[in-house]
């Protein structure tokens, strides 16, 4: 993402008028100054005119749409014969509120509900039809932390869905959103070029594909910066069972991702994202939900854990503390089964970016039993909870 020109000389004391156009097909753009002029946010084929007055020493401009001046959109006015005296302006950061890191996590409210974690019933329907609605909005991503999330149906992850293999889906996107979106479903195999597309606010698309193959599928806003769209929020779980998946007592969905804090309330601090420098990592977009909320199951039941490392970034290894897996499938296949006479175990789950699978086990015994991202600095950061089992 660029402006033509990135830079310009003019000389000192000159008068400067900008003209922009917005020639992208698919995002918005605005240019702001440091000094905080700038112009609105610019719709694809949108133009105006920002009067940045007379200059009398360099400055600096950039897209404030979150993550384009990361991606170049970056743009210098040098003057010639400046004068010596004040110092160039600081170009302002696109977070006036400041990077907040090492934010202490309130407690856990009383009434505070965790989302659902059990995986949702199959239905009869072999069409999935479904309308995902992007929205911009304030969500708690932690005890007292508040976030403004870019979601699908306004939760993030965005809804669990579930189908057989053959299923077709028929999904909606609609962008309410402010900046443009998409989805990509790695549930489908097509060409990418149309359903994947950025659409603009205030647009739709229709995106059908069949699900041909097993997998916990993850499905994710791939418009650019992509690391950005994806840590705010724009991910979730498409499960497609293999056909001969035996029945189980119980069965949970965990989907894991990380949350890069910008200022409060506020959006996705893209520097943290490119430094790889999470705030939190969570499961199903909460930080210790599940520890403040337990998860049931009771002595001897079969229960199955499906997850997704959504990341954007890091891998999990999935773990349940005093647990062991006698079953373990993991991208289309299984790498351990109960059922085969075998004496091996499992004790994590291992997923890159992007990855899916599930697991199986039974309790022994009564008690409270942890589950986390072995990946300890994760489950330090929120990525556990509790399996409270009873007799
Ligand atoms: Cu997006």
């Amino acid at each position: 993402m660029r402006f033509f020109p990135s830079e310009v000389t003019v000389p000192a004391g000159t008068r400067l008028v900008i003209d922009l156009v917005n020639t992208d097909d698919s995002e918005v753009h605005d240019l702001v100054l440091a000094g905080g002029m700038g112009t609105a946010r610019l719709a694809p084929g949108e133009s105006a005119t920002l009067d940045a007055g007379v200059v009398t020493t360099e400055l600096d401009g950039w897209c404030s749409v979150v993550g384009h001046r990361q991606m170049g959109m970056v743009f210098t006015v040098h003057v010639e014969g400046e004068a010596a005296a004040p110092a160039a302006p600081t170009p302002e950061d696109n977070h006036p509120a400041g990077h907040a890191t090492d934010r202490p996590m309130g407690e856990f409210d009383p009434d505070f509900v965790a989302r659902d974690a059990v995986l949702p019933a199959l239905g009869e329907d072999t069409v999935h039809e479904l309308t995902l609605t992007v929205r911009e909005q304030q969500q708690e991503v932690a005890p007292g932390i508040v976030q403004t999330l870019w979601t699908y149906n306004g939760t993030a992850p965005g809804p669990i869905l579930h189908g057989r293999v053959g299923d077709v889906f028929e999904i909606t996107l609609v962008n309410d959103g402010t900046i443009g979106h998409s989805i990509d479903f790695h549930a489908g195999a097509l060409a990418p070029d149309r359903p994947m597309r950025t659409i603009a606010p205030g647009e739709s698309l229709v995106y059908r594909f069949t699900a041909t193959r097993a997998g916990i599928w993850m499905y994710h806003c791939s418009t650019m910066p992509m690391s950005a769209h994806i840590a705010n929020g724009m991910f979730g779980a498409l499960i497609i069972e293999p056909p001969d998946l035996p029945p189980v007592d119980r069965s949970y969905v965990l989907v894991q991702s990380e949350f890069y804090l910008g200022a409060d309330g506020g959006e996705v601090d893209v520097d943290k994202v490119a430094a790889e420098r999470p705030d939190l990592v969570v499961f199903n977009g909460y930080a210790d939900q599940y520890d403040a909320r337990p998860l049931p199951a009771r002595v001897g039941e079969r229960v199955r854990v499906w997850v997704l490392d959504a990341g954007p970034n890091r891998p999990t290894s999935f773990h349940v503390v005093g647990g062991q897996f006698d079953t373990t499938w993991a991208e289309g296949a299984y790498l351990l089964r109960s059922d085969d006479g075998g004496t091996g175990g499992s004790q994590t789950l291992a997923l890159a970016a992007a990855q899916g699978g599930f697991v199986e086990l039974a309790f022994p015994e009564a008690g409270h039993y942890p589950f986390v991202s072995h990946v300890m600095v994760d489950a330090e950061r929120g990525a556990r909870g509790v399996f409270e089992v009873s007799p």
